[in-house]
């Protein structure tokens, strides 16, 4: 959306206001590195925006209560700031999120908002704008979704703006000032973050899609711009930044994309963009040996699957609509391209702490992520509920076991043995007899159990060591960030500007 500002009106400014780094190493192993607004920070924040005609946020839910305050002072300081507020939250909460600014956008916002900027910049009547609400004295407007883009339409729209030209909230200075690929290295590493695919076609409980799937059905497809379009993009983001050395593709079911096309893209890729790259949405429903060789032989050094348990009651608790044994077939492809290919292992999502689970379930579930092919590792989540979702309300009708209101970070998991044991499981396989009389010593989540600080801390730290060795091994900085990398990065400008005075 900040490119498509720019596009519309050159002098447009952006900013960016971090919450917190999600791929710096203290992220990992606590909710630390999100970052602490105070009340002066919001003073400053407005200073700078409140003499914009028309103020633009976007936002996922965690910075809700960060855009209601920084909207809130630049209303004081400017009654006459248009705010408009587009991006996941608005769209999935729009009658609370009405109620902090203007208006909002609920839908894919590059058409949505390109009619409205034109009707607003020239004087005339916005307030009908299809995929937007508008608050307005006589109360809210609320207009009906935007269709979905076509793909002639995602071919058209401008690339994802990264950083050029901008400003970023610097919480040493707590003020702003200029963004530089430092802070690009900062937040991203050396990772180049985008998506190819949008839509989803299923509806997890623990997942916001289901809320997209009630704004428009529609989602549910899967839509794409051409190969041309996001191979443009990736030469124009390595322009931009040349030290990118990873691409990742954050789709949600990238792997569903139709064989030709990834034949397209493929060969495309290996031959103009030759970086190694990450797809993160292998839904095992949709892998297939040939579509993961293609994707090796392009460069794909690393995927992740959603297994989120190994328990059928469970599985069927999260509406995961596929089957322990798909599974297994889609985890014994991931592992034999990994071992031909060298890649770094597969990660595969598990989520524990569900409430749910008794010792049974848990105990099905252990075994069966024991029973998978080897090599992988797992992406541990602690089970919490984003409002609105199929999850969510089931825990509002049971409040026995209600987890709705768990602000900590779904990385955060409990102190339990189950917790200790998967991580074991996401570093090594143990011996057989000493897995299953590990096993005996399971607790479910719905009784009493001791909770084991120490050596949880240690599991968790020397899982995320041995993570961070794998991708280091290949060279890999797709999953880090931080100010560590940034003096990685200076030290090593320093070496090749001596190495150039040298030659000379
Ligand atoms: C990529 C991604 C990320 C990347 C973003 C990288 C990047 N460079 O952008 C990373 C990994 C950083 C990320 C982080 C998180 N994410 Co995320 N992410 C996604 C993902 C997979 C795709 C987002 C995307 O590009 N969509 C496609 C574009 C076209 O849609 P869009 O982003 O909504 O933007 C359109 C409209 O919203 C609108 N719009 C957006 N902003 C604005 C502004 C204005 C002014 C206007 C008019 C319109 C407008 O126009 C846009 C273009 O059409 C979505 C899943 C999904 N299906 O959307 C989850 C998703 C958005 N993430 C989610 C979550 C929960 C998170 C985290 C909280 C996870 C965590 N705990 O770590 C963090 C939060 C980070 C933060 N600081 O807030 C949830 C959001 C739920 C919610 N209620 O907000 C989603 C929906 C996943 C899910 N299915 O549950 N995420
Ligand atoms: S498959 Fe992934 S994106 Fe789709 S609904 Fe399930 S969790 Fe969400």
């Amino acid at each position: 959306m900040a490119a498509v500002g720019k596009q519309l009106e050159p002098r447009s400014e952006v900013y960016f206001v971090p919450t917190g780094n999600l791929y710096e190493v203290t992220s990992k192993l606590a909710s630390g590195a999100r970052y602490l607004l105070c009340a002066g920070d919001y003073e400053k924040i407005s200073d700078r925006l409140c003499d914009a005609d028309l103020l633009c946020i976007s936002s996922m839910s965690p910075a809700t209560d960060h855009v209601s305050k920084i909207a809130a002072a630049v209303k004081k300081k400017n009654r006459r700031t248009f705010i408009l507020w587009g991006g996941a939250h608005p769209m999935l909460y729009p009658q609370e999120a009405i109620e902090q600014v203007d208006a909002i956008c609920i839908s894919e916002g590059e058409t949505a908002f390109r009619k409205f900027y034109h009707a607003f910049s020239d004087g005339k009547e916005y307030s009908q704008t299809p995929g937007m609400w508008f608050r307005m004295g006589s109360g809210i407007i609320k207009n009906p979704p935007a269709p979905l883009s076509s793909q002639e339409q995602l071919n058209s729209f401008p690339h994802l703006f990264y950083g050029q030209e901008c400003q970023i909230f610097d919480y040493r200075r707590r003020n702003f000032r200029d963004f530089s690929e430092r802070d690009y290295i900062m937040y991203n590493g050396f990772a180049y973050r985008t998506i190819l695919s949008m839509g989803c076609a299923f509806s997890c409980s623990y997942c916001a899609n289901s809320g997209f799937l009630k704004i428009d059905p529609g989602y549910r497809a899967l839509r794409y711009p051409s190969v041309d379009y996001i191979i443009d993009e990736l030469k124009a983001a390595r322009r931009t930044y040349p030290f990118i050395s990873t691409v990742v593709f954050y789709d949600d079911n990238f792997i569903a994309l139709p064989f030709e096309y990834l034949k397209e893209f493929a060969l495309r890729y290996a031959q103009e963009i030759r970086l190694p790259f990450v797809v993160f949405g292998l839904h095992p429903n949709f892998i297939t040996e040939d579509k993961i060789a293609l994707l090796a032989e392009a460069g794909m050094n690393r995927g992740r699957m959603g297994i989120q348990s190994g328990s059928k009651k469970i599985l069927d608790f999260y509406n995961r609509a596929t089957t322990k044994e798909r599974i297994i077939a889609s985890a014994e492809i991931l592992a034999r391209a990994a071992r031909k290919y060298r890649m770094i292992p597969p990660a595969y999502d598990i989520i524990s702490d569900n409430p749910l689970e008794t010792g049974d379930d848990i105990r099905e579930s252990l075994a069966f992520i024991y029973g998978l092919k080897r090599p992988f590792t797992l992406t541990i989540f602690s089970l919490r509920a984003f409002a609105k979702t199929a999850l969510w309300e089931y825990f509002e009708n049971h409040p026995e076991n209600d987890i709705r209101f768990n602000a900590t970070s779904y990385l955060d998991t409990r102190a339990t043995f189950t917790n200790i044991l998967l991580y074991l499981l996401a570093i090594a396989k143990p011996p057989p007899r000493l897995f299953f009389w590990l096993l005996k010593h399971i607790r479910g989540n719905n009784e009493k159990q001791r909770r084991h600080l120490v050596l949880h801390k240690l599991a968790k730290s020397l899982y995320f060591l041995s993570r961070g060795l794998a991708h280091l091994r290949r060279f890999d900085f797709s999953n880090m960030s931080g100010a560590w990398l940034v003096v990685f990065y200076n030290c090593s400008l320093v070496f090749r500007r001596s190495k150039r005075v040298n030659s000379a």
